[in-house]
């Protein structure tokens, strides 16, 4: 193995299909031979982030914790993929200055939140959205974009990209080989 570890951080609300993508990467890496990992908000919150609700300060902890792990990942050589609401700036920031230059990549899923609840899977936004669940993300709870993400997935001609498309749009930055 000689491989340069890293750190993809992919950030956006719920169902703006982060878990999707780092999926299809994870995918992706494994068929070109590279070693990657999945740390995903959903998984660890049930382990490693068991103790952690959804106030403001839960969830920059969640986001410390992450980032701690997903540091000693790249230290081993691995591409850590994080997929994470990760709603605050600061908390984004404050994992990117644990990794040197380049070897933290964000990014960013650019979804409209009307596209994400109209997704809405697990049929949180609807319970959001009655006032049953309180502080969720994107309903009364902030989601702060990235100033200077290194990518951004989006929609073109209103048509959202495959995870296919999303995780070689990210695989070509990486410039992996
Ligand atoms: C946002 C919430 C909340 C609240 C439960 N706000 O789409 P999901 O369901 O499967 O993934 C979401 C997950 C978010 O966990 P993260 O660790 O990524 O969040 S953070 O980075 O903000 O710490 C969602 C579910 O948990 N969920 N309550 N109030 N999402």
């Amino acid at each position: 193995i000689n491989q340069q570890g890293c750190v993809v951080w992919i950030t956006g609300l719920s169902g703006s299909g982060k878990s999707t993508l780092a999926c299809s990467l994870n995918r992706e890496l494994h068929s070109m031979g590279k070693l990657s990992y999945v740390l995903d908000g959903d998984n660890v919150r049930h382990g490693l982030n068991k103790n952690l609700g959804f106030s403001p300060e839960d969830r920059t902890e969640n986001i410390r914790r992450v980032g701690e792990v997903a540091k000693l990942f790249a230290d081993a050589g691995l591409i850590c993929i994080a997929s994470l609401i990760s709603p605050y700036r600061k908390d984004r920031d404050a994992c990117r200055a644990m990794l040197t230059d380049k070897s933290f990549i964000e990014v960013f899923m650019n979804m409209p939140l009307e596209l994400c609840e109209g997704r809405d899977s697990k049929g949180l936004y609807k319970l959001a959205r009655a006032g049953k669940i309180k502080g969720f993300t994107g309903i009364d709870d902030p989601y702060e974009p990235p100033l200077n993400c290194e990518i951004k997935i989006e929609q073109k001609n209103g048509v959202c990209p495959t995870p296919c498309d999303m995780a070689v749009q990210v695989v070509s930055y990486l410039d992996v080989n």
